[in-house]
């Protein structure tokens, strides 16, 4: 038997598969036997706070549920030679219908037209507004890297002219935007999925938003710290951006009041992956790392920063 400490939630079909070959011990419950720990299991939101990975000096490997790991520092991981695990591709789908349905709805003011219709609006005061066609719109999609191309994939269907900005230009037929800048300037929906982390922490600043304009849509499914939460509020406030949609925020689970009386905004509470059967794909491979890394010393799915360790 190995000893895990469990930070976050798991699942029952998770804690079913991994209690044969685990003692799991709680961080919540707040006694752990720190030098026993050799694997960790937590989430994108959770990580793992320094202190406990100082307080685990035979920690070997961290399963990360999720594929955004910002909340792991993998400098420090790296220098004590613990692996990183993360869930890429898993949910590459159901994060991208998020952000195509929001996009959809943006455009097409349903979440309006549902409370017309259900309030009884539509008998006594007649048709609903009009909204906007979602087809044929030029779309900058900020991070075109798996979740990225699933969404410029699932898009397709209304006819989008593409654009997309990364560090590197990719060998696609999009329009690439060598500067954040550039590309907001020349399309009128942003969708933001890039990771988190100091590369771009409010890389969506004032001047971004300004350039989408009055009459564009901004949509964030990536992380929170990749947009001035507090730029993106005075700027919808004023009119210099017209929409957004949003699935994740700089300080969740709270979101700025501000927002929440805004009605050119969507709010969701972070469940761009949330569905039964992608969290239970997402589950599994937590538990194919561990498990793995019993077994062999490997891991399936390192991140980058560790993959020089999977040997
Ligand atoms: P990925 O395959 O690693 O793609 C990341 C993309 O972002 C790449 O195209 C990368 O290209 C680009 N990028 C990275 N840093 C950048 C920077 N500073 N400026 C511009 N572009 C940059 O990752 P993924 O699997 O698609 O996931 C992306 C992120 O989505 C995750 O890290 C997570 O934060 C978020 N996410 C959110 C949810 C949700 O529930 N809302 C669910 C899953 C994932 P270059 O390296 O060439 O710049
Ligand atoms: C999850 C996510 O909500 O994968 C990610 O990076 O943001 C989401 O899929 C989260 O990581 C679960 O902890």
């Amino acid at each position: 038997m190995h000893d895990l400490l469990q930070i976050g939630g798991i699942t029952d079909a998770m804690r079913d598969r991994l209690t044969p070959h685990f003692t799991i011990h709680k961080l919540s419950d707040g006694d752990y036997p720190g030098e026993a720990i050799t694997h960790i299991a937590t989430n994108g939101h959770d990580g793992v706070p320094a202190d406990v990975m100082t307080a685990c000096p035979n920690l070997k490997m961290i399963s990360g549920y999720g594929v955004g790991y910002d909340a792991v520092d993998t400098d420090a991981a790296v220098e004590r030679g613990i692996l990183v695990t993360h869930t890429p591709d898993v949910l590459n789908a159901e994060v991208a219908t998020t952000a195509v349905m929001l996009m959809l709805t943006s455009y097409r003011n349903f979440l309006a037209d549902e409370a017309h219709a259900r309030s009884g609006n539509w008998e006594a005061n007649g048709n609903a507004p009009l909204s906007r066609s979602a087809d044929n719109r030029r779309v900058g999609i900020l991070g075109l890297g798996r979740i990225g191309q699933a969404i410029a994939d699932k898009l397709a269907p209304f006819n989008p002219e593409i654009h997309y900005h990364t560090r590197t230009k990719r060998d696609v037929d999009y329009t690439y935007h060598d500067t954040l800048l550039g590309m907001a300037e020349a399309v009128e929906v942003l969708i933001c999925i890039t990771p988190g982390g100091p590369s771009t922490d409010k890389i969506v600043n004032a001047d971004v938003m300004a350039a989408l304009g009055p009459n564009g849509l901004l949509i964030n499914v990536s992380r929170g710290s990749v947009v001035d939460e507090a730029a993106m509020v005075s700027a919808l406030e004023t009119g210099k951006l017209g929409y957004a949609a949003l699935d994740v925020f700089e300080a969740e689970p709270k979101i700025p009041d501000a927002l929440k009386s805004m009605t050119n905004v969507i709010l969701l509470p972070h469940v761009g992956s949330a569905t039964h059967e992608t969290r239970a794909a997402m589950g599994d491979l937590v538990v194919d790392n561990l498990l793995e890394h019993i077994k062999t010393g490997k891991v399936l799915t390192p991140v980058p920063e560790t993959a020089h360790l999977n040997t």
